[in-house]
């Protein structure tokens, strides 16, 4: 395992019992999310985890060195990064020293794990795209949720996936997959993608006893959190908006690492800017929900 440095407030945290949510960085880069959305996501990201008395803990590569917790200047670096960092290439950013390097959710819950840090927030998670069938490309996130011990929050996967078979392949690879306090599987700027969410629940110790009592040790939990209601984008509008994307993407090219961050920037083309607040939205409420359930975890 690729084991982080840890920023001394993280460090703190840990030794002290406190609790830590970790933050991936590619969704406050421009790969992400344009400025100054990003910065403005960072910010409420960490405030949602303060408030709710928890440690945040953002992962990057920076000068070639793993990190968990970053002082300001370090985020600033973050928040112009433009390469992407996912499970397989962390020790490619080491090997070859990388200036700044922006962790997905793969590589997050890679160095969360490595740290001891059991939860972990996100926007969404990557998952089968679709076309698969043809070009093979399913996210190395969802592997890597099968294979680190960290509840991962997020607010399910964008509805430009294949969403029925992201669940198929969370349920083949292991990995539980909840719905806080809902029954249908989140579509990032929708509360519900149709599909129902395998297990509801209601609170955060029954999340922790999820992680608790796995059946294997090195598998994680995948916690959807619907979007807030007032945040919610229409289905027709992002539907229209996700398709145009997705043409555009197909027509230009687009393969491999590059896609997902492609087809972000034209759904915010799309939809005239409004899937920016939205993803503000989610993100910062998904930060809340996951401080809370790692207070939890510290009191079990
Ligand atoms: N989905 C989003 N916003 C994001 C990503 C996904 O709504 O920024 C990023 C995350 O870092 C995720 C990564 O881990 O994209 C997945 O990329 P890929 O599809 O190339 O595996
Ligand atoms: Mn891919």
């Amino acid at each position: 395992m690729i084991e982080p440095i840890l920023s001394d407030d993280v460090a703190r945290a840990l030794s002290g019992g406190r609790a830590v949510v970790a933050l991936e960085s590619t969704i406050f880069s421009n790969l992400g999310l344009p400025a100054p959305a990003n910065a403005d996501a960072l910010e409420l990201c960490k405030q949602a985890v303060v408030g709710n008395g928890a440690v945040p803990a953002v992962a990057a590569i920076l000068d070639g060195r793993p990190q968990l917790g970053l002082s300001s200047d370090e985020e600033k670096r973050v928040l112009n990064g433009t390469r992407k960092v996912a499970e397989r290439d962390l020790p490619v950013a080491l090997a070859q020293g990388w200036d700044v390097g922006v962790t997905t959710v793969s590589a997050t819950v890679s160095l969360a794990h490595a740290a001891g840090v059991s939860v972990f927030a996100t926007g969404g998670i990557g998952g089968v795209h679709r076309g698969a069938e043809l070009t093979g490309d399913v996210s190395a996130d969802l592997d890597a949720l099968a294979n680190h011990p960290v509840i991962t929050v997020c607010a399910g996967a964008k509805a430009f996936l294949d969403l029925p078979r992201t669940l198929e392949y969370l349920e083949t690879a292991g990995v539980p997959v909840l719905g806080w306090r809902h029954d249908w599987f989140p579509a990032f700027y929708t509360r519900s993608s149709g599909l129902p969410v395998p297990h509801r629940v209601d609170d955060e110790r029954t999340v922790c006893d999820v992680l608790r009592y796995r059946s294997r040790p090195h598998t994680g939990v995948l916690l959807t959190v619907p979007i807030p209601v007032d945040d919610e984008i229409p289905a027709a509008r992002i539907d229209a908006g996700m398709t145009a994307a997705l043409e555009a993407s197909a027509q230009a090219g687009i393969t491999g690492p590059a896609v997902t961050p492609y087809v972000l920037a034209r759904i915010e083309r799309e939809t005239d800017g409004r899937s920016i607040p939205a993803n503000l939205a989610l993100a910062r409420n998904n930060a809340a929900v996951a401080a809370r359930v790692a207070v939890a975890l510290t009191r079990q």
